[in-house]
């Protein structure tokens, strides 16, 4: 084997603590779980990704794992066929139904993607430039961020109070958006809606709009409306958003909405995978698509997106989940080389209270992150961290992201239901 081949992989699912961040489908268990890829070449470099660690995924991510050794970090083709071979015609994406319908072509990107990303990185490292200039060189010099709010109650049952405090309320809103603006600099706001009737979701995104004047808002109740629900949401909401997210089910009942709506509909729900952009575009169901890396099959598939969005007219803006700082320097690096990224991006990375893997995380300055230069992606593992968070996920026996059984456990009668209103 040559010193530029791939010699190890290693793939260590973890868990970080998770404020109740309340949505949709329930409320976010005390620990989120991820899984950190690493992929070593015979000259010593390390290549990361960050993916999820839900326990059906993580095994996908083992069994693709297992064919790697000996590819050339170039060779994503290789790379994208050997984890075809290797998950075979399985269907396995998040049982969360937070980010739409799965499908085998959707459950091998999501297993392709952190692989992609950290051969990305290694061949970065192996030519001495950032992950940016293999994706067309940066368009911007940093990413901006939005400011990503959730109603949350103001600790777990049982636990400490978490540093953001409780927001069930208008007052609580934007008490929330104040501290992490401030803390942040964030220059737009996106509210996680679906919790409460829409007529609280309004009156909270109202007093957004009297606290924080001209700021975009977003409104995102993950599909738990009905078309009516929604048609009346988007006339009381008018003027008032950017865009309003995945207000409702499907390609046809977005497209329903669309038709009456005044702003751009939003989503990271129904279309989730190349094959839903025909109909979505044809029937105009959405103004603009949220890439999300994490399962449009990384960095490359998520700029040709891009490409396929502004074709048909319809923007691009960035969907999050749960996420460690290698996710966040993987979207930052996209972002940076995305022209047609024309809306600040989602990040969880607020609710992950200074938790980390990384020696130095990128860092937010008035509520972008300044575009790191270094080789690769340009971030460095804390294996200690790495270890300590590892030993949560042992521990904490949690192994799948289950909003709705935690909910459940609090409040017995909690019943998902879509949608709701
Ligand atoms: O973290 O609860 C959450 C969000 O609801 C997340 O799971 C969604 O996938 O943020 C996401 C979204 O924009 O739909
Ligand atoms: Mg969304």
């Amino acid at each position: 084997m040559t010193g530029t081949q791939i010699t190890k992989v290693t793939v260590t699912p973890i868990a970080f603590p998770d404020p109740p961040l309340l949505n949709a489908v329930g409320v976010h268990q005390p620990w989120a779980l991820r899984t950190i890829v690493e992929v070593h070449t015979g000259d010593g470099f390390v290549g990361l990704g960050e993916s999820y660690g839900d326990a059906a995924h993580l095994e996908l991510l083992r069994r693709a794992a297992a064919e790697i050794v000996g590819l050339d970090p170039f060779g994503l083709a290789e790379l994208r066929q050997r984890i075809a071979g290797a998950i075979g015609t399985v269907d396995a994406a998040d049982q969360h139904g937070l980010t739409g319908a799965s499908s085998q072509a959707k459950t091998l990107l999501r297993v392709y993607s952190p692989f992609e990303v950290a051969f990305l990185d290694l061949q970065g490292q192996m030519i001495g430039r950032p992950v940016y200039d293999l994706l067309g060189g940066k368009v911007r010099d940093s990413v901006p961020f939005s400011a990503y709010l959730f109603y949350k109650w103001g600790a777990h049952p049982g636990a400490e109070p978490d540093e953001w405090g409780e927001a069930l309320d208008p007052d609580g809103v934007v008490a929330q958006a104040r501290a992490m603006i401030s803390r942040y600099g964030f220059g737009s706001i996106k509210l996680k809606g679906g919790v409460f009737h829409p007529d609280q979701e309004i009156e909270a995104i109202q007093a957004l709009r009297d606290a924080f004047g001209e700021y975009p808002l977003r409104l995102d109740p993950n599909c738990n409306w009905s078309v009516g629900t929604s048609v009346k949401v988007a006339e009381k909401t008018d003027g008032l958003l950017e865009y309003l997210e995945d207000p409702t089910a499907s390609i046809p009942g977005m497209a329903e909405v669309a038709a009456q709506a005044s702003m751009p509909l939003a989503t990271n729900m129904c279309v989730v995978e190349f094959g839903h952009l025909p109909e979505a575009f044809a029937t105009r169901a959405v103004g603009v698509v949220l890439s999300d890396h994490h399962y449009w099959g990384g960095l490359t598939l998520s700029m040709h997106l891009a490409t396929v969005c502004q074709t048909w007219g319809v923007g691009v803006s960035m969907h999050s989940n749960s996420h460690l700082g290698i996710s966040l320097a993987a979207m930052t690096h996209l972002g940076a080389a995305m022209p047609q990224l024309s809306y600040a991006a989602d990040t969880h990375t607020p609710w992950q209270l200074g938790v980390d893997v990384l020696e130095r995380p990128l860092i937010f300055v008035d509520g972008s992150v300044p575009v790191p230069d270094a080789p690769g992606l340009g971030v460095t593992l804390d294996r200690d961290a790495l270890a300590r968070l590892h030993e949560n996920y042992v521990s904490c026996g949690i192994t799948e992201r289950d909003d709705t059984g935690y909910m459940r456990s609090i409040e017995p009668s909690y019943q998902a239901r879509t949608p709701r209103w």
